[in-house]
């Protein structure tokens, strides 16, 4: 009854209801089957980074049958009339890499343990890179500590070419989320990498910026040696939108394991007796900042 092909791909670039799939012999523009489109008023069904079942039809454009479970997803919640919509901003990412300057801008490390929060939760790993290493004399100074907590911290610098192999290898067959301040350097990084790369990025980057009526493209970047980099700018403006104060502890490593040794079940580690968080902090096994952090995020301000 029907000629058509059925392949498989990954989707790398969504803009106004198409996507284009990659299939590994070729990129093919697709549209969602109607039937998929059922649940839509809750979120986005297809997003880049989804792997899909696509059908060629034999004008050579596709449709998308069936949309794999994700494994793992960067959602905003967008607040609509007609109830909350989850955007995805990108499907499937194998690692969330948290670009920060040492200086120029100087560090918002406030920022970053907040990010670093959102990838507990979503079960993404995080990298961290700290760049423009040669404006300071010791970059472990600022970004030592995070390395102490078991998180992969890559020192780099684009004046210098530090760290530049180091990040590459780190990306290489994978699929990243870039993330990070303007001016941080991650373009100047993707080019370091990959000449043209950050270019391209970049153009996608401001695009989105514009706001919410504007089309909007979200586009990963093949890596020459095979993986993608995404630019999710949305991160900024992600909340932590289903996350109860209750379970904030859980996302930062270095209380997670102490929780369980609170005399109270429902400590908040703030005032409680026989808390083992305000101990370690007193011991200084804690540090003052992250515990900061955490009492900021736990009452509920950005
Ligand atoms: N000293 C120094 N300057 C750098 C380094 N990397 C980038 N820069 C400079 O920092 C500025 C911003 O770099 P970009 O690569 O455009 O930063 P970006 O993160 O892509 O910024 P947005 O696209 O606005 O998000 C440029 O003037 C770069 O030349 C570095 O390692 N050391
Ligand atoms: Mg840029
Ligand atoms: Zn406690």
């Amino acid at each position: 009854m029907t000629n058509n092909i059925n392949k498989q791909g990954l989707i790398i670039k969504a803009q106004s209801g198409f996507f284009w799939v990659e299939t590994g012999e070729g990129i093919i523009v697709c549209q969602l089957r109607g039937k998929l489109k059922q649940g839509r008023a809750k979120g986005d069904i297809a997003a880049l980074g989804d792997r899909v079942d696509i059908s060629v039809l034999t004008d050579g454009s596709g449709v998308i049958e069936t949309v794999e479970e994700r494994r793992q997803a960067i959602v905003r919640l967008d607040p609509r009339p007609q109830g909350e919509y989850q955007q995805v901003l990108l499907a499937n990412p194998d690692q969330a890499v948290f670009v920060f300057a040492c200086a120029h801008p100087t560090p918002r490390l406030k920022m970053l343990d907040r990010f670093l929060v959102i990838a507990e939760k979503e079960r993404i790993p995080a990298v961290i890179v700290a760049n423009k290493i040669d404006l300071v004399d010791d970059p472990k100074e600022m970004f030592g500590l995070y390395a102490s907590l078991g998180y992969h911290v890559i020192y780099t610098s684009t004046k210098t070419s530090a760290g530049v192999d180091e990040l590459k290898s780190q990306l290489q067959a994978k699929i990243s989320a870039l993330v990070g301040p303007s001016g941080v350097g991650k373009s100047s990084l993707l080019n370091a990498i990959q000449p043209g790369l950050g270019l391209a990025v970049n153009e996608i980057s401001s695009a989105m910026n514009k706001g919410r009526h504007t089309t909007v493209t979200r586009q990963m970047f093949a890596l020459e040696g095979g993986g993608y980099v995404a630019d999710t700018p949305g991160w900024k403006s992600l909340a932590l939108w289903d996350t109860e104060p209750e379970e904030l502890d859980a996302y930062f490593p270095e209380l997670r394991d102490l929780v369980p040794h609170c005399q109270f079940s429902d400590c908040t580690h703030q005032h409680e007796p026989g808390c083992a968080v305000l101990s370690a902090l007193k011991a200084g096994q804690i540090h003052q900042e992250r515990y900061d952090s955490f009492v900021r995020l736990r009452s509920g301000k950005e």
